[in-house]
């Protein structure tokens, strides 16, 4: 693209005169890494081939040719995103997903499993986090996992999420950063539940079972993430927002607040400020629910700006893990990845233009009429010269142009699947 640092330099004295340097600005968002999903590569399939299909009340729609169906495929796809997303970033693996010759049960998994990961992630220069698998499984059938009625269900997925946390310390040992594991359990019912407090109670005393088991929290972090319904769930869910709230605070783990797991006109944006008055760190699961938890690729609307503007404003950004979570199966997967990561970013840039301490102080003396009104001015400022300027500091695609490479390697890889 043409005139990147003519347009830059003129938008940098436009912030200058709201007080933003925009110098500063662009070294400060180097420096966040955002966990991509792995999963968007193959709509939450994984290696296990068992020929599984997706279940646990999530679903992908749309059958867009050349998904991963190798480690390797995988791999590659991720290295083509990456090489068109600004800066360093960290990779969100799920259980499904080692490196496995044979079938291998989910409670006997082990870090060697995960040491191609591992390895590769280290070439490429990014961290890894990790997340239990507890769907898509003959053992999760009953829409129970670690709250089933049946012993040997539970203690066989309490034996998984153990080896995870076990794959997870391997992790996050190798790579000196803690390696953040998601707790995501689909268990519910479909219909009227009569008995909610038994599944509840026995899944608190798995988790405290899970967690008897202690590491470095230089090697793992936890976290819990609530859900307000499923498909197939849709009456009860065990770990719902109040359970896994009280469950991450009492027992000092993290919060997971994801975008499509509250009530539709309930926003996570709001709850950050909320939970940081009682847990040291968040993860997030940074998705776009369209009229249900449809995890469609994040847009840069005003929920993606305010949750930015949140973590920027209160500096929340050095005890936020920020991961997304979505997976659109009609588009080309690559393109998905991109768009969303390059989005997740272009909403942290647009609130670290913002002249925050001048729009409290306006608020703290109740000017509120210079508040929206410098709100709503700042909105025009020419962000997209910043952003295309951050963009070819970092060498990667400006603008549209990852496109035609995402289409080049489209032509070259993955129509030949
Ligand atoms: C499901 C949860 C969960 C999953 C991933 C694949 O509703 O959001 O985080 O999407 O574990
Ligand atoms: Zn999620």
């Amino acid at each position: 693209m043409k005139n990147v640092k003519e347009a830059y330099e003129l938008a940098k004295q436009s912030y200058a005169e709201y007080g933003i340097d925009t110098d500063a600005v662009i070294e400060r968002l180097k420096n966040i890494r955002i966990s991509m999903h792995c999963w968007q590569g193959d709509d939450v399939i994984g290696f296990e081939n068992t020929g599984g299909q997706l279940t646990g009340g999530i679903q992908t729609t749309g059958n867009y040719p050349g998904k991963a169906t190798t480690l390797d495929e995988l791999l590659a796809d991720i290295e083509k995103a990456l090489s068109m997303i600004p800066g360093k970033h960290r990779i969100n693996v799920h259980a499904i997903y080692g490196d496995f010759k044979e079938p291998v049960a989910r409670d006997q998994i082990k870090p060697e499993h995960f040491k191609k990961w591992v390895d590769w992630a280290k070439k490429n220069g990014v961290y890894l986090d990790f997340n239990p698998t507890c769907f898509s499984h003959p053992m999760s059938e009953d829409g129970l996992t670690i709250s089933h009625p049946n012993k040997e269900v539970r203690d066989f997925w309490i034996r998984h999420v153990k080896a995870c946390r076990e794959i997870a310390a391997y992790i996050g040992k190798e790579q000196g950063s803690p390696c953040a594991v998601n707790h995501w359990f689909p268990d519910g019912m479909k219909d009227i539940t009569v008995d909610k407090y038994g599944p509840r109670k026995r899944m608190a005393d798995a988790l405290d079972e899970v967690f008897s088991v202690e590491y470095p929290k230089e090697y793992i972090v936890d976290a819990i993430e609530s859900k307000v319904f499923g498909i197939g769930a849709e009456s009860y869910t065990v770990g719902s927002n109040e359970f896994c709230v009280a469950y991450a605070t009492s027992r000092n783990k993290l919060i997971t607040l994801d975008a499509g797991h509250y009530h539709p006109t309930e926003v996570i944006s709001d709850k950050l400020s909320a939970a940081f008055c009682f847990v040291d760190e968040v993860l997030l699961h940074v998705s776009r629910p369209v009229r249900w938890d449809s995890d469609h690729v994040i847009v840069l609307d005003d929920e993606l700006k305010n949750i930015a503007a949140e973590l920027v404003r209160n500096d929340f950004i050095g005890r936020t893990h920020i991961g997304l979570d979505y997976f659109d199966a009609s588009i080309n997967r690559i393109a998905a990845w991109v768009i969303g990561m390059r989005n997740m970013q272009k909403a942290l840039l647009i609130a670290m233009l913002e002249p925050t301490s001048d729009l409290i102080e306006k608020e703290q003396s109740f000017n509120f009429t210079e508040r929206l009104a410098v709100l709503e001015e700042i909105k025009t400022l020419p962000f997209g010269a910043v952003w295309n300027y951050f963009c070819e500091q970092c060498n990667v695609p400006v603008g549209g142009e990852w496109i035609t490479e995402m289409r080049k390697y489209e032509a070259d890889v993955t129509s030949k699947r």
